[in-house]
């Protein structure tokens, strides 16, 4: 039965990889789409980053190595709950109405992907964080974490009830996400599955199996770790510096001296050591004992203080990056020994970049390459070929269309993303395909204090727009990678600023961005 006025087109693989023609089955695809939150790219080690090297991702490289690898995706509006929308709706926030995190609840009655899936024959099912302040629509089965979810023992909601379930919260998803596999009432029917992990979200809890994984690794320290954001209003402006802002408790798990068992500021504790049944919190504390202790051992000096915590933060960050690659894995196996691998599409991506010491920084929000970029990568045998490297730009709109494609279902033309089928599948751009991207960001004020904007992203330049304090940056990416050189107002920017600011003045007519979000 078609609802939505939708046709389902009969599938047909456009593409076929030479020798694998058997395994290709005349059926429309499954989909398993795992998404993380806040795992930057700079932390998935097929990016090739110094971080991935020393603390590598074998699980999801794996993806990446029999599939493709996004090497230029990004999201429309760096933060959970917006980017979440625009993936569910294919649409920029103006018009998916969820632009900031806190605002208000996300619109479940209009028309989001798994709806349309759902109501082309596929059986859905979201587990996991869903933070739209909404209870989930279109989807069968759900089972999500309330708002950000804990780290241990968490909270689950359900359409029946809210209950605390004993764990580690990456293990406990991976766990019922497999029961509802092995429980799908109709195993003839295509599914569409969103994974959707709290983890790598501050602050940064590794399961206990990893309290010392990376205890005594050294994590290579960002050159620009020390930036004074010379030429960057907005960047002076913001609170989420490692070594100023960040919790030392609550993030960094310090304490008030040698032995002591009391954290450093911690404005949540029910939210972290809180959730610990009490052994499990002696042998958490107990984990940090000898590290802690050794920082109070001498004096430091503020230098050194703030190239500990990057150490802290990364050693932590990790450690729980490291349970959510072992989750993949998991899912990886179940997939092949099921024999659902043939035909199952598998994404891992994550909710919006994240900075990882870059201008000393946590946190997101920015539309600089750090957190505006989104790491993905995608497997589908028989129709991506492995080690594809996907170069053209593509944005988390782009999500849905896509999937309807694949699933050869017609996209509605409202949504705003395009499909990028031909891309992953042939590994070289189409002639027209965009050469630029929108981004907008809303929550301000709000925690961490990045002011709005709005701005542009070209092949090599990118535009930006504080626009209620009216400020401009323009970068080189080309020469400078890491936005150091805000070039905007610089003799012999005019023509590229011209161009620019065209640019993004023809995406804000296009994505029918009213003026009044633009003050
Ligand atoms: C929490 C975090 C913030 C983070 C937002 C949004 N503080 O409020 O650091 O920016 O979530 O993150 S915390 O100490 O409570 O974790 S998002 O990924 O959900 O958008
Ligand atoms: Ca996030």
């Amino acid at each position: 039965k078609l609802s939505l006025g939708l046709v389902v087109l009969p599938f047909v693989p456009s593409s076929i990889v030479q020798g694998q023609e058997q395994e290709v089955r005349n059926e429309r695809p499954n989909i398993i789409f795992i998404m993380s939150d806040d795992h930057a790219r700079q932390a998935m080690s097929i990016y090739g980053h110094p971080i991935g090297k020393v603390a590598p991702t074998p699980n999801i490289d794996r993806i990446g190595h029999e599939g493709a690898v996004f090497q230029n995706n990004y999201c429309c509006n760096s933060i959970s709950g917006p980017s979440r929308a625009a993936i569910l709706t294919g649409k920029h926030s103006h018009k998916n109405g969820f632009m900031k995190n806190w605002a208000k609840g996300f619109d479940g009655t209009q028309q989001t992907l798994p709806k349309i899936l759902q109501a082309n024959g596929y059986e859905t099912a979201v587990i996991g964080k869903w933070h739209l302040i909404s209870k989930p629509t279109g989807f069968d089965h759900w089972m999500i974490l309330d708002d950000q979810g804990e780290y241990c023992n968490p909270h689950f909601i359900t359409e029946n009830d809210t209950t605390r379930h004993l764990g580690y919260v990456t293990d406990l998803i991976t766990k019922y996400t497999e029961e509802w596999l092995d429980g799908r009432k109709d195993k003839n029917k295509p599914f569409f599955l969103m994974m959707h992990h709290k983890a790598v979200h501050r602050n940064w809890v590794p399961a206990e199996r990893h309290y010392h994984l990376y205890e005594h690794t050294t994590f290579p320290l960002p050159d620009n770790y020390f930036d004074v954001y010379e030429g960057r209003y907005a960047a002076q402006m913001q609170k989420m510096n490692i070594y100023c802002d960040m919790y030392e408790g609550h993030d960094l798990k310090m304490v008030t001296g040698m032995d002591s068992d009391s954290l450093l500021f911690d404005p949540w504790p029910h939210a972290f050591l809180g959730t610990m049944e009490p052994d499990e919190c002696r042998r958490f504390l107990d984990a940090y004992r000898d590290r802690n202790n050794e920082f109070h051992s001498r004096k430091r000096s503020f230098k050194e203080v703030a190239e500990w915590k990057y150490q802290r933060y990364l050693q932590d960050y990790m450690g729980v990056v490291a349970s959510v690659d072992e989750s993949v894995g998991e899912i990886l196996d179940y997939l092949k020994c099921t024999g659902l691998d043939k035909n199952t599409i598998v994404v891992y991506t994550t909710d919006q970049g994240f900075y990882l010491g870059e201008h000393g920084w946590f946190d997101k929000r920015f539309m600089y390459e750090e957190s505006f970029g989104m790491p993905m990568v995608m497997r589908w045998p028989g129709h991506i070929k492995p080690e594809t490297q996907v170069t053209g730009l593509t944005q988390n709109i782009d999500f849905a269309p896509t999937f309807l494609d694949m699933c050869g279902i017609e996209v509605p033309r409202d949504m705003q993303g395009v499909s990028f089928r031909e891309l992953v599948e042939t590994g070289k751009k189409p002639r027209d395909w965009r050469k630029s991207l929108y981004y907008h960001y809303y929550e301000f004020p709000g925690f961490h204090s990045v002011r709005a904007h709005y701005g542009v992203k070209m092949e090599r330049y990118k535009l930006m727009h504080f626009y209620v304090e009216d400020k401009w940056e323009l970068y080189d990416l080309k020469t400078d990678p890491t936005e150091m050189h805000n070039l905007y107002g610089k003799q012999g920017m005019e023509k590229v600023t011209a161009e620019l600011m065209a640019e993004l003045a023809r995406l804000q007519k296009q994505y029918e961005v009213p003026q009044n979000l633009c003050k």
